[in-house]
């Protein structure tokens, strides 16, 4: 029996915000180029492309109190809010194209509202080289993509951490964390003291992806709503160039395909982010071809064989 899959609405975020490497901007139209909606299609997944949101410019300035473009932030993040909720609304699975990790923040704090009326349980996959858990006083940055985990478990500015109304979006207990290996210092007493649940690269190495696996989606039933924050830096950089904060000792392309296919078997996917692909520091658009090919193992592309 094939699995079939909710209709997905894909929509792009073409903002490098959160960061302080441009680029990411372009991500939407890369991922196009390398064809994620004609690959859904082929799944046949019912997809519909929503186009770009639009939002302010990228200023290029200093950080602010700890924040770097706190107000556009904000406001592409509203944008994004209101678009995953219509999209949620509809019955769709909404796939962000991001854009840098920040917008995370709206896309999520979208689907947690969602889960609450629709009484379901949700779960945040959030598989990146770093664990996005800082605030203003201890960023190293000031980029509000490193932030956004922080922001959605009620630590940050209220504009963030307030975007759906209540404050935290989440709890530390729903998300986990998959192929972290670059912490800040501050950022590390901060995962200690909430307890996230952090999978890192050493964790993999010592019990493997399968495992791992097994144990992120323990408890994962029919009232689960699985949301993937698909940061492409999880990735090695051998494999993945096209990211603004690249860290050796990735994830290699086996693990990622495992990870999308028992992610695929749960049946439980209910939304998606695609970020931080940066086509001006990628060749050849690898790293956007590498992310739609995981996507459509997401789609249950590599089990067909178990179907
Ligand atoms: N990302 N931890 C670093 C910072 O500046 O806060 C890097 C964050 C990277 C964020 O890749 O989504
Ligand atoms: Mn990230
Ligand atoms: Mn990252
Ligand atoms: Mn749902």
């Amino acid at each position: 029996m094939t699995r079939r899959y909710p209709p997905v609405s894909v929509f792009g975020v073409p903002t490098d915000i959160g960061a302080s490497r441009r680029g990411a901007s372009m991500g939407p139209e890369a991922l196009r180029v390398a064809g994620l909606v004609e690959a859904l299609s082929a799944r046949g997944v019912d997809v519909e492309d929503l186009g770009d949101l639009s939002g302010p410019r990228n200023p290029l300035s200093p950080p602010v109190d700890g924040y770097r473009h706190l107000d556009e932030v904000v406001a592409w993040n509203q944008a994004v809010y209101q678009r995953s909720r219509d999209v949620l609304a509809q019955g769709r699975m909404p796939i962000l194209l991001g854009g840098d990790h920040c917008l995370a923040i709206g896309s999520i704090a979208a689907v947690a509202a969602h889960c609450r009326k629709a009484g379901k349980k949700l779960r945040v996959l959030w598989l990146d080289a770093h664990a996005d858990f800082n605030t203003r006083e201890i960023t190293p940055s000031g980029n509000i993509h490193g932030m956004p985990v922080a922001c959605l478990c009620g630590l940050g500015p209220d504009a963030l951490t307030r975007l759906g109304g209540e404050a935290p979006a989440i709890t530390p207990e729903q998300v986990r964390q998959i192929g972290i290996r670059s912490v800040d210092p501050g950022e590390k007493r901060l995962v200690k003291e909430y307890g996230l649940d952090i999978y890192d690269m050493r964790y993999i190495d010592e019990v493997g992806m399968r495992q791992t696996m097994e144990e992120v989606l323990e408890g994962v039933d029919e009232a689960t709503h699985l949301h993937v924050s698909f940061d492409v830096d999880m990735l090695d950089p051998a494999i993945a160039p096209g990211t603004g904060t690249r860290v050796p000792g990735g994830v290699n392309y086996r693990e990622a395909q495992l990870i999308m296919e028992m992610v695929a078997d749960t049946g439980r996917l209910g939304s998606l982010d695609v970020v931080e692909v940066n086509p001006a520091l990628d060749r050849r658009n690898m790293t956007a071809k590498l992310a739609v090919d995981l996507v459509e193992s997401l789609f249950g592309k590599s089990t067909l064989m178990r179907d």
